[in-house]
């Protein structure tokens, strides 16, 4: 059972009834809100999910699955607060599986179709997981051999749910669907699901939201970007990641009524062909991604005349890659600095255009705090640059299950250390500059380099690494693995030590893109790493 403010750190009371008493906190919980979404526009289409066979859900179509679906879950003992890891790529059975489960209260753990063994199984443990829902295969990968080794590992794992052929375990279709009478449902101040943070130690930490605080943000984007019953909105990011879900996404399309196509690849070539046959309006995309697409579109591949909006976020969009979106997409820029920990900022649709190619955009909520700060947490002066602190109505008070960490990644006063390095314009738009914490983040992928340091370093061979990002004229950021090798070894090849990590099981962009073998790395006064000295050595070595 869940012991709130234990696992998961919350508001203090003063803050929630401020909350609520703006109406920010509408007590609204996202099974209610397909629930009313489907008692006002019955047939409308919700949902769109084009391959293998293009199949289409009405808004009441949707609720009735997930009602279903609930049922089934229940009947296998799935109750409130129960948590699920589910780990599904952008087919219909992700929004329904989300809605089920919404709809007991019992809370998804938001895994990427790229985790293998090592974070599936890290997922489990940290969240007491009693299920775990997988495709069958996806991307030549077979995921339910994964599950088969994760279950082994993972006591508290009881059952795993496949969409499509089950194998060895049960097929979501064969869940009796036989509704057992309306559930009782979550409360709207409990938690939602955990999403997963970029992690800065160690492995993810999981990010605990309530129903209250997401819809607030979802609300919010969804009127920012303007969506209504008209929008068409295309998921070509992984469902499951913040940004997709809910700036504004797919949660935020279904709350103003639009339609949600999932995009299963995000190739130019797949979503081209479905932006023109679905007559797509917005989607949301990374800055790699975009240059891949304003690519394919300048050799004249594609219809993309119904595309009004793209936002752009989730790593740094440059100024001139910026200028050239609206021209090459025919189509609107908004750009969006968000996090799944809460606080996401996005330029507007009457911002004029300068503002929106050169900030990361501002704040949704009135009530969203912003301190920049220096490294002694005093404010810098209005318009500097420092580290960005926030605290508000949808950003988290505390990592579920890890006091020691949030001690150190929130103020005593419950600002939110983002660890991005920021300042703001006169109009209050944020500039992010760069970043304090020690992640990576690969093309809008972040991870902590200390994840496979660790793995590295279980090498025989290795007497010590550390993992840097180098800046990449296409991702934005790639990964070199310093190495220092134990002397009396065989040395291994650099395609070695990436087949070694690979084999432990992890997504494949935290695979380093680059290993040098170094005698000594560059130390600090105190004789520690030095990651900054490593990251500026390599970026001026990958410049000549
Ligand atoms: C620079 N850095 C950015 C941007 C995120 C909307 C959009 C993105 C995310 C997301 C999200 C950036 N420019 N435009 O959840 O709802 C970096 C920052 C930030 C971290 C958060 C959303 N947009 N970033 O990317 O939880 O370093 O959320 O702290 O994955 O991404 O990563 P994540």
């Amino acid at each position: 059972a869940l012991t709130p403010g234990v696992d998961a750190p919350t508001w203090p009371e003063e803050f929630a009834e401020r909350y609520r008493r703006a109406g920010h906190w509408r007590g609204e919980t996202l099974g209610g809100m397909l629930r009313a979404r489907a008692a006002a526009h019955p047939d409308r289409i919700a949902l769109v999910d084009p391959q293998p066979e293009r199949r289409s859900w009405t808004y009441r179509r949707l609720d009735e699955a997930a009602d279903r679906l609930a049922a089934g879950f229940a009947g296998r003992g799935i109750g409130p607060g129960d948590r699920v890891v589910v780990q599904l790529p952008n087919v219909g059975e992700f929004v329904e599986v989300v809605f089920a489960l919404s709809r007991i209260g019992a809370l998804p753990v938001f895994a990427l179709p790229a985790h293998r063994d090592t974070e599936i199984a890290h997922f489990c443990s940290l969240s007491g997981a009693v299920a775990y829902v997988v495709p069958d295969v996806h991307a030549g990968f077979d995921h339910r051999e994964l599950a088969e080794r994760v279950r082994r590992r993972s006591p508290a794992l009881r059952e795993v749910f496949v969409a499509g052929e089950p194998g060895a375990h049960t097929a979501l279709a064969d869940l009796p669907r036989d509704p057992a009478g309306p559930l009782p449902g979550p409360e709207p101040h409990e938690l939602a699901f955990l999403q997963l943070s970029g992690g800065t130690t160690g492995m993810s930490k999981l990010i605990p939201r309530t129903h209250d605080d997401y819809l607030y943000s979802v609300r919010g984007s969804a009127g920012i970007c303007g969506v209504g019953p008209r929008t068409r909105f295309l998921v070509v990011l992984p469902a499951a990641h913040n940004f997709p879900m809910s700036s504004p996404g797919w949660l935020g399309t279904l709350y103003g009524g639009g339609t949600v196509v999932l995009c299963p690849q995000p190739d130019p070539a797949t979503a081209f062909a479905l932006i023109g046959q679905e007559r797509i309006t917005m989607t949301g995309l990374v800055p790699p991604l975009v240059a891949l697409w304003t690519d394919a579109a300048a050799r004249g591949t594609g219809d993309l005349g119904s595309l009004e909006l793209v936002l752009v976020g989730g790593a740094k969009y440059g100024e001139q890659a910026a200028r050239r979106l609206e021209p090459a997409l025919g189509c609107r820029l908004m750009q969006v600095f968000g996090m799944a920990e809460g606080l996401v900022n996005y330029t507007r649709l009457d911002d004029d255009p300068e503002t929106v190619v050169t900030t990361q955009g501002r704040p949704i909520s009135p009530d969203d705090e912003v301190r920049i700060v220096d490294d002694d947490g005093r404010d810098v002066p209005e318009g500097e640059c420092g580290q960005l602190l926030t605290r508000g109505p949808y950003t988290i008070r505390g990592y579920w299950r890890a006091p020691e960490h949030n001690a150190a990644a929130f103020t005593a006063d419950g600002f939110y250390r983002t660890g991005d390095l920021v300042r703001r314009t006169p109009s209050g738009h944020l500039v992010v500059e760069g970043r304090a914490k020690d992640q990576i983040n690969r093309g809008g992928e972040k991870f902590a380099p200390g994840e496979i340091e660790d793995i590295i370093l279980a090498h025989p061979a290795v007497r010590d690494v550390a993992l840097v990002a180098v800046p990449d004229e296409y991702l934005g950021e790639r990964t070199l693995a310093h190495v220092i090798l134990r002397p009396d070894t065989d040395p291994p090849t650099p395609a070695q030590i990436k087949a070694f990590v690979r084999e432990r099981g992890v997504a494949a962009y935290k695979i380093p893109d680059l290993v040098r073998f170094v005698d000594v790395f560059p130390h600090t006064g105190v004789g520690k790493v030095s990651r900054s000295g490593l990251r500026s050595a390599a970026a001026s070595r990958e410049q000549r």
